[in-house]
């Protein structure tokens, strides 16, 4: 073992600076180092984005008028994906906070992987166009169809919670929950004449409302509040559980 026992020739000054700084660090209260670190609710920066193959970083990843393709793996509170104009190709394949806004135009966004999620504050907005929405994974947040005809679908191995918002907003919006996905929070078709298919069961946290005009709402089990009204030719059918209100 003789290393152990050799002495530095050189770098002894060099290193004497850091020493002394880890040494300072180690004596500051512990209170000190806190107030250095970011709270704890707060994570690093990781929006994590590509615009047509370029990496976007954030906090604002905006499209072109053009047919964009823009893939998230990660997008942070406050930030947001602006796709603007065209036939944007959304894909979000990680945890979604900030806000993703298709622009004009009929866009393609699409939520999927294991580690996808919309989280609590986060949100989708097709905005205008006819969008198609599709879901694979946990929505927290809000999903919106914005204006025009929307398409969203949840398919087997998405998830919703009890304060979920999933609203079609203006427009002849098709809203449909696969048969394994249990529906909570609130969807609604909002205006317009609607078509909401719930292929399994509302839960009792859950509601599904058609809003104005004549919406054709289809929910098998029901656990929860099914609501087409108020238009004048609303269809409402429950296959089981509570029935539609009228
Ligand atoms: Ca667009
Ligand atoms: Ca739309
Ligand atoms: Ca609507």
């Amino acid at each position: 073992m003789a290393h152990v026992k050799r002495h530095p020739h050189r770098g002894t000054a060099r290193r004497a600076a850091p020493l002394a700084a880890v040494a300072l660090a180690l004596l500051l209260p512990a209170t000190a180092l806190a107030a250095q670190a970011p709270a704890p609710a707060a994570r690093a920066a990781a929006t994590d984005c590509t615009l047509n193959g370029v990496p976007q970083p954030g906090p604002d990843i905006i499209g072109t008028n053009a047919d964009d393709t823009i893939v998230c793996s990660s997008l942070d509170a406050g930030h947001t994906v602006e796709a603007l104009g065209g036939a944007d190709t959304i894909t979000l394949t990680g945890g979604i906070d900030g806000n993703v806004r298709g622009g004009d135009g009929g866009d393609r966004i699409t939520l999927a992987g294991n580690s996808a999620s919309v989280g609590p504050m986060g949100s989708i907005d097709g905005q205008f166009g006819d969008d198609t929405i599709t879901i694979e994974a946990l929505v927290l947040g809000a999903v919106r169809g914005g204006q025009h005809n929307d398409t969203v679908h949840f398919v087997n191995g998405s998830s919703m919670a009890s304060r979920t918002l999933v609203r079609g907003a203006r427009g002849h919006d098709n809203l449909t929950f696969d048969d394994e996905v249990e529906v909570s929070g609130t969807v609604e078709g909002a205006e317009e004449d609607d078509v909401i298919r719930v292929f399994g069961t509302v839960t009792q946290n859950g509601e599904v409302l058609g809003g104005t005009g004549d919406d054709d709402v289809h929910v098998h089990n029901n656990q929860g509040a099914v609501d087409a009204r108020p238009g004048e030719n609303d269809r409402c059918v429950v296959d089981m559980g509570r029935p539609c209100l009228r």
